[in-house]
């Protein structure tokens, strides 16, 4: 699911330069960034012990083309018109609401489209996803990350500090048996019992999570790293970076004045949180402190995890 990501990112700048060059020959206004999402049923495989092959319902950056969890990047930058047409091709209700960002909370049928225009204020990290079905929708893998970039180049936001490398860690849960499986279906899920099984970041196990380059945090001794979290799970996760102090700057859209220096935060449920890293040379692992998001299926060593590498 990450060759995607790379793909939809590569493209969306491409479109954004040949937008800008073309407003810069013609006339002048704001441009504005363009997206279009696909809602389509399907699944997704998790790698290693314990891993498996699981019903999803995901956004996704092509018509007909297998769901992507967590969903395409969405990238925009503040002060800058921005777009998402959202298309339905899934038999039930769904919608698409950006935390903070956007307020239509109303339905897009089945076959339905709705386009939402924002114009984003403030620098950071995002946490889109389908509200409906008591969070079976955003579960179901519905869920994904809108990054708001800062008018000049690598700053948190405007005006706030500097990094060298970014990455982005989209954090979610699934209750496979008595959610996914049974929602796929079209069967009922008893929302009041939800005991996950499945813990990803960026929708690997750590199989997979420790060693892909869009997620590992790696870099030259010195650089500094900028990480935006998103945790899209029904479950609060203690990310504890080993042997290492970060500095959180910003927590669920709060930029704060006096970074906390770290080495465990929790990122709640449905929040995002910022952090910076100076990286050290090594290889030091990122994980939760709770065994059991360790795990694929109960199976250890898989779950929420990556690594933290500097040369
Ligand atoms: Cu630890």
């Amino acid at each position: 699911m990450v060759g995607p990501h790379i793909t939809m990112r590569r493209s969306a700048g491409l479109r954004l330069l040949a937008l800008l060059s073309l407003s810069m020959i013609s006339f002048t206004h704001v441009w504005a960034a363009t997206y279009t999402l696909y809602i389509e049923p399907g699944f997704l495989t998790i790698n290693g012990d314990g891993g498996g092959v699981i019903s999803v319902w995901g956004y996704t950056d092509a018509n007909g083309a297998p769901p992507m969890v967590p969903g395409p990047i969405l990238e925009a930058t503040q002060g800058q018109s921005t777009s998402v047409e959202v298309i339905n091709n899934h038999n039930q209700n769904h919608n698409f609401v950006i935390q903070g960002v956007t307020t239509d909370t109303g339905s897009i049928a089945p076959g339905g489209r709705k386009t939402y225009t924002f114009t984003p204020s403030q620098g950071g990290v995002f946490f889109y996803r389908d509200t409906l079905a008591s969070n079976v929708n955003r579960e179901m893998g519905l869920h994904g990350a809108l990054i708001v970039r800062s008018s000049t180049a690598n700053r948190a936001w405007n005006n706030g500090p500097s990094y060298n490398i970014e990455r982005l860690w989209v954090l979610s849960d699934m209750d496979v048996p008595r959610w996914n499986t049974r929602a796929a279906a079209g069967q009922s899920v008893s929302t009041g019992t939800y005991r996950p099984n499945y813990f990803m970041i960026n929708g690997q196990g750590g199989f997979d999570g420790m060693h892909d380059p869009n997620t590992v945090l790696q870099g030259r001794v010195g650089q500094v790293g900028l990480v935006r979290i998103v945790n899209a799970g029904q479950f609060d996760e203690s990310l504890h970076w080993h042997g290492n102090h970060f500095r959180v700057i910003d927590r669920n859209g709060q930029h704060l004045s006096n970074f906390e220096w770290q080495d465990t935060i929790n990122v709640k449920a449905g929040q995002t949180m910022m952090v910076l890293y100076q990286l050290r040379g090594g290889i030091f692992p990122m994980h939760v402190h709770t065994a059991q998001m360790e795990t694929a299926n109960g199976v250890y060593l898989n779950g929420t995890a990556t690594l933290i590498v500097g040369n």
